[in-house]
């Protein structure tokens, strides 16, 4: 399969691991990647020390490329910029902010910036900065997210930017992956569908939670704050409901949060901790090999598109 996207970044299919905070470390990142699609580390909670660490782990089990994911609003983001740049990671994409002022200075270092942006306007503004690809994150995703879906998103920023477009939120399978290219995108990323294989190492309590999930089960807290985040609803959440319903200031909500991804992903509480997770949680029913969840949605995506040409008028 080859698009501008495959070629760009120097891989067999279309796909991106999305990079998730304590979930994509180097086990995940290496399978994908050896998959050939592309593997991210989610650098986010991650100090200078173990992302180095996550990056010579990835690289002692595959040669393919891989990416590193920066959390811009991560406490350790400069250090974790010097550390990219010192190991020389391929690929960056970045999140939860305006990466300009990266762009230059990772582009002389050999580095690819991706940035995942949730509005057509940041995007515009980045092109002008140079970059050669982007990731348009949908609201159906988990974690931090923008405003409008998708399906919306998606075919606005085609039509707005001459660079590829990689969709993002709300695809779990081949039918997503098909429907995002429809829209006009050259690539899809992934998140919620890769934290369910077996290679993904967080607590397996985590990878339940979301397959006992249906379309309902996730909401999004944390909107009075400016950082909306989604994730499975459990007592947390609704102890966000209610803080918010209350008015309660934004250092006391965003208090209330912190710490809590961590103790979802490492100590398995899926009651007290944020179980991010995208809307497509519903779909998914199990847990597999990373080679597996990529070669069933290729052919998925291949027999979609063979559906859609059976409306073709002779
Ligand atoms: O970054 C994500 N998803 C994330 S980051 C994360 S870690 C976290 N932990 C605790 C609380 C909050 C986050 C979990 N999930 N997705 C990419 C993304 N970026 N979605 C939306 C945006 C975004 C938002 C605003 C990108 C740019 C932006 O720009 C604002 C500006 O400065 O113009």
């Amino acid at each position: 399969m080859q698009t501008r996207v495959t070629d760009l970044l120097g891989i067999d299919y279309p796909i991106l691991q999305g990079g998730m905070a304590w979930v994509s470390t180097a086990p995940l990142v290496a399978a994908v990647s050896k998959a050939g699609a592309l593997g991210i580390i989610g650098a986010g909670g991650m100090d200078a020390n173990e992302l180095r660490e996550n990056i010579h782990q990835v690289r002692a089990i595959t040669e393919k490329p891989f990416g590193v994911n920066l959390m811009l609003l991560s406490p350790h983001i400069n250090e974790q910029i010097e550390v990219v740049k010192e190991e020389r990671v391929p690929i960056v994409t970045t999140g939860a902010g305006n990466p300009a002022r990266l762009i230059d200075d990772f582009s002389k270092s050999g580095i690819l910036t991706i940035p995942v942006v949730a509005s057509v306007q940041l995007a515009k503004r980045l092109v002008r900065h140079g970059i050669q690809a982007i990731i348009a994150e949908g609201m159906e995703s988990g974690g931090h997210i923008g405003e409008i879906t998708t399906m919306c998103l998606v075919p606005q920023m085609v039509d707005a930017l001459d660079i590829p477009v990689i969709a993002a939120g709300g695809i779990g399978d081949g039918r997503g992956m098909a429907a995002a290219f429809a829209l006009g995108a050259e690539g899809v990323q992934i998140g919620t569908r890769f934290v369910c294989s077996n290679e993904c190492q967080i607590h397996p309590f985590y990878k339940q939670a979301i397959i006992d999930s249906q379309d309902r089960s996730t909401i999004m807290t944390g909107m009075s704050t400016g950082h909306p985040v989604r994730c499975l609803k459990n007592k947390l959440t609704r102890k966000f409901e209610e803080l918010e319903s209350l008015r309660a200031s934004r250092e006391e909500i965003e208090a209330l949060g912190s710490g809590r991804l961590r103790r979802a992903v490492c100590e398995g509480d899926v009651e007290e901790g944020s179980v991010m997770a995208g809307q497509i949680s519903g779909l998914i029913h199990d847990i597999k090999p990373v080679s597996d969840i990529i070669q069933q949605m290729i052919e998925e995506f291949d027999n979609t598109i063979a559906q859609l040409t059976l409306f073709q008028k002779e």
